[in-house]
């Protein structure tokens, strides 16, 4: 089982998107594991996105994922972090596949919607940055039964 970190970012909730983004992840058969709705700041995104620190998208970056409230959702299954990925499609939403999810609702690299892990070491990292360990559930054989006693 592999734990992928997802951001939907300010335009996304700004637009309306948030069901559609997060049905398109629970349609692929993910379990949500940890979900909030929190207003990052900027050490916290400064953090989240250290790897990016110096190029030239940078400051637009930050100013952009600080800019709003944001969905952050911890989801779980098997190659969630390649599934997630391959779901949001790529970076640039020109290069996205159509049917995923930055091809269908957006135009821009710098309003691409939804972040998503990248690699197993990176989703730890991230999933430590945003959520504590008690605010993650398990799916175990109680939290998947759909039918309540
Ligand atoms: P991804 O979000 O697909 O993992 P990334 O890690 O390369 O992409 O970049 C992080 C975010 O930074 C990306 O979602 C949007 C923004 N970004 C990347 N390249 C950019 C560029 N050339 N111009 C503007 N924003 C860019
Ligand atoms: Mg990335």
């Amino acid at each position: 089982m592999e734990r992928s970190l997802i951001i939907i970012k300010p335009d996304a909730v700004q637009r309306g998107l948030i069901g559609p983004i997060i049905t398109r992840l629970e349609w692929r058969g993910l379990k949500i594991v940890g979900m909030k709705f929190i207003h990052i700041d900027e050490p916290l995104a400064r953090r989240h996105y250290a790897v990016h620190e110096g190029k030239p998208f940078f400051p637009g970056l930050i100013r952009y994922i600080t800019s709003a409230p944001v969905i952050v959702l911890v989801v779980e299954g098997r190659k969630a972090i390649e599934i997630v990925r391959r779901t949001l499609g790529a970076t640039r939403p020109a290069e996205a596949a159509p049917g995923t999810i930055r091809a269908d609702f957006s135009l821009e690299v710098g309003r691409n919607l939804v972040h998503g892990s990248d690699g197993p070491e990176t989703a730890a990292f991230e999933i430590a940055l945003f959520f504590d360990d008690d605010e993650l559930v398990s799916w175990g054989r109680d939290t998947d039964r759909w039918i309540f006693e």
